[in-house]
């Protein structure tokens, strides 16, 4: 028997204008050109965002998830609120009170976290299918991580991507369903993400929108068999401020439901998380020294929002 969700109820939230700016020059590298670490850092420097092609990553793994998910979120409301201690969420986004017009799993990728998640309501197909895209996409962002490491002369080349291939490393994994709506709706509020480096995938519904260096705001074209990258905060201190996190929300497209899957590459909780030394012959750290664990602690305790890296920097 076919099960369908229920509707969404439609509480009160703001109709928000998309910016109507579609983003043209948005930067595309393609991980197959022997140029791609000069693009990747172009890009991280000028907008912190940009698309990747070429990736590697095997589009049967993408889709089979994708099928995955949908079938979860047409499950009855109240069968997937039971999965609401193993990361199921609707509307609501953090502790602090942000809502959105999205309903979501959010979960740590570690190993061990992924198998007792085995045992609960989502079938074990779904768990299989989420570790094979993790590991494909966890590949692709450290070899990104690796060709920017290169680029920018550090040692060992491995300087970055150690962190998120370690097996403490403090990664997320994120699927968001923003289900069609009569109108344009803000879907998930603006803000940067904490961690190093993010993967965005979605279907072909648009609705990602990132705010340029002058704070103008433009829409990303979906593009179901590319990657988007973000940097995120803490390679923006890594950097010394040479990326910046980018600032970015979603506003749906009417009529249309957008489903994105997000990988959140995080260190480990107790990793030192300070400028490369390598990138300071003349510079001071523009940041206070802080760990992981300390950083998201206190992020995960502000608005969606706020300006996070504002806590440690240096006055
Ligand atoms: C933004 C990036 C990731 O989605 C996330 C989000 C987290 C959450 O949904 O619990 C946060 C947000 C994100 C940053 C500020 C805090 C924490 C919601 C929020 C209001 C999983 C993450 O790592 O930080």
């Amino acid at each position: 028997m076919v099960v369908l969700s229920q509707p969404v109820a439609h509480v009160n939230f703001p109709t928000i204008n998309s910016c109507n700016t579609h983003f043209t020059h948005i930067p595309v590298v393609d991980l197959s050109n022997p140029n791609a670490k000069a693009h990747i850092v172009n890009a991280c420097q000028e907008f912190g965002f940009f698309k990747v092609i070429n990736h590697g990553v095997p589009m049967e793994a993408v889709t089979k998830l994708e099928a995955q998910a949908r079938s979860f979120f047409k499950l009855p409301q109240n069968y997937k609120n039971k999965a609401a201690p193993f990361g199921y969420g609707n509307k609501n986004i953090g502790r602090k009170g942000d809502t959105g017009w999205v309903e979501y799993l959010l979960f740590g990728t570690n190993t061990e976290l992924i198998s007792q998640n085995s045992l609960t309501i989502l079938p074990n197909d779904f768990w299989l299918m989420v570790d094979k895209y993790l590991s494909a996409i966890k590949k692709m962002a450290c070899g990104i991580l690796e060709l920017i490491a290169d680029e920018l002369s550090l040692q060992p080349k491995n300087v970055w991507s150690r962190l998120l291939s370690d097996e403490k490393s403090d990664s997320f994994f994120r699927i968001n369903h923003y289900p069609a709506s009569d109108r344009n709706e803000l879907g998930f509020g603006e803000h940067t993400d904490p961690q190093i480096i993010s993967v965005i995938r979605s279907n072909n519904a648009s609705g990602l929108e990132i705010a340029l260096k002058d704070g103008t705001w433009v829409q990303v074209p979906a593009d179901p068999n590319s990657f988007f990258i973000t940097v995120d905060d803490c390679l923006q201190v890594m950097t010394n401020g040479r990326f910046k996190s980018v600032k970015h929300r979603v506003i749906t497209e009417s009529m249309k439901e957008r489903i994105s899957m997000i990988y959140f590459g995080g260190p480990p909780l107790t990793e030192k998380i300070a400028p490369s030394t390598s990138l300071m012959q003349e510079e001071e750290s523009l940041y206070k020294e802080f760990t992981w664990g300390e950083y998201k602690k206190a992020a995960f305790n502000t608005n969606l929002a706020f300006n996070r890296i504002s806590f440690f920097e240096k006055c």
